[in-house]
């Protein structure tokens, strides 16, 4: 029996000395030590020695099984450092390597203009106002006279929801929502940034959406002076100190008398250009007294009090700042176009 066992040993070191790979360890584990092994059946057949064969024999056996054992030990240590090591070579990270752009955006140009208009304004004291761009009907017109039957409420202008809540045509809504939070008290110094929408057919300079900002100041004694002073700073910050501006006569329904603004052209400093159409004078500003029924409507006696007020398109204001030619860029978000404004 010692001579079998003597004979499985060099047999299973001769094998296992071939072994070179996980699988092939794992078929001589079985093989030798596994429990349908020679080994095991050697061991069970120890009942049948004599009482003094038994120790000697076992003591065999189990020199035996620690000789395989070791040697399977030993390989198997081998092939997990060489499995680990190969693991950590394939996730070895450069942390020398540039990274990758992050894709980091920035501000759209429209809400630049927006930060830069309000900024202003809040220098001069102004809160800002907002309100809903879906509408009712005597917000966006009742309350700023226009009736019933006004030309400007026709549904071929307006996106109408029903018959009488639509999509702001301008934000003068929410100057009326104010005034009425107010009920009565002065001042009332605000300006309104906000989207508008008409059913206009986009063009170069049209957009049947875009972005207004309305001013409006109520208080005793407020007069067109103090429209023209606060106009002028306003430009003379947005432009620069040498923008003059001029004021014409014009018409809205919501303000009464009614003036359109001119700055001159920053482009030219005034000599005639290309963007100002050889004129010296760009349009931006639509401005006025506050109307009387207006005043009247929201809760302010005209008798008492007075009012100014003032709207312009942001889209434009960016137009002529940037020297942008197409409305339309703003809306269709090209990383060309918008990628221009980045340090800006
Ligand atoms: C109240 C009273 C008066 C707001 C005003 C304008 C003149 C104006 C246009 C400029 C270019 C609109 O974006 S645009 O097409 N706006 O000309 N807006 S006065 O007057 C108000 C508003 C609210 C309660």
């Amino acid at each position: 029996m010692k001579e079998r066992l003597e004979a499985l040993k060099a047999e299973a070191l001769q094998e296992l000395a071939q072994v070179t790979n996980q699988q092939q360890l794992n078929d001589m584990r079985v093989k030798y030590l596994g429990k349908k092994g020679p080994l095991t059946e050697v061991l069970r057949g120890m009942g049948a020695l004599s009482a003094e064969e038994r120790p000697v024999i076992g003591q065999v056996a189990n020199d035996v099984r620690g000789a395989i054992e070791a040697v399977i030990e030993g390989k198997q240590a081998e092939y997990q450092q060489a499995e680990t090591e190969s693991r950590l070579r394939a996730e070895t990270i450069d942390v020398t390597l540039p990274g990758r752009p992050s894709g980091l955006g920035a501000m759209h140009p429209i809400s630049k203009v927006i930060q830069q208009i309000e900024d202003i304004f809040i220098g001069m004291g102004y809160i800002v106002a907002e309100g809903p761009e879906v509408e009712q009907d005597y917000y966006n017109f009742e309350a700023l006279n226009l009736p019933k039957n006004h030309p400007a409420r026709d549904m071929q202008d307006s996106f109408y929801v029903t018959d009488d809540i639509l999509l702001r045509t301008h934000t003068s809504p929410v100057q009326v929502r104010t005034m009425e939070k107010m009920k009565g008290e002065v001042p009332v110094k605000i300006i309104c940034p906000g989207r508008v929408y008409r059913r206009d057919d986009d063009d170069a300079t049209h957009s049947h959406m875009f972005t207004q900002i309305e001013g409006l100041v109520i208080d005793r004694n407020i007069r067109m002076s103090d429209l023209k002073g606060t106009l002028l700073q306003f430009v003379q910050e947005l432009f620069g100190k040498q923008t003059q501006i001029r004021m014409r006569p014009s018409f809205f329904p919501f303000t009464e008398p009614s003036a359109e603004v001119d700055v001159t052209c920053a482009m030219c400093g005034g000599e005639g250009c290309r963007v100002c159409k050889q004129t010296g004078w760009l349009e931006i500003l639509g401005s006025g007294m506050v109307h009387p029924r207006v005043l009247e409507m929201a809760g302010y006696d005209p008798e008492e009090y007075s009012g100014f007020a003032f709207g312009m398109g942001v889209e434009r204001i960016a137009m002529l700042k940037y020297d942008v030619e197409d409305i339309r860029h703003f809306y269709t978000n090209d990383l060309r176009f918008l990628k221009q404004f980045v340090h800006l």
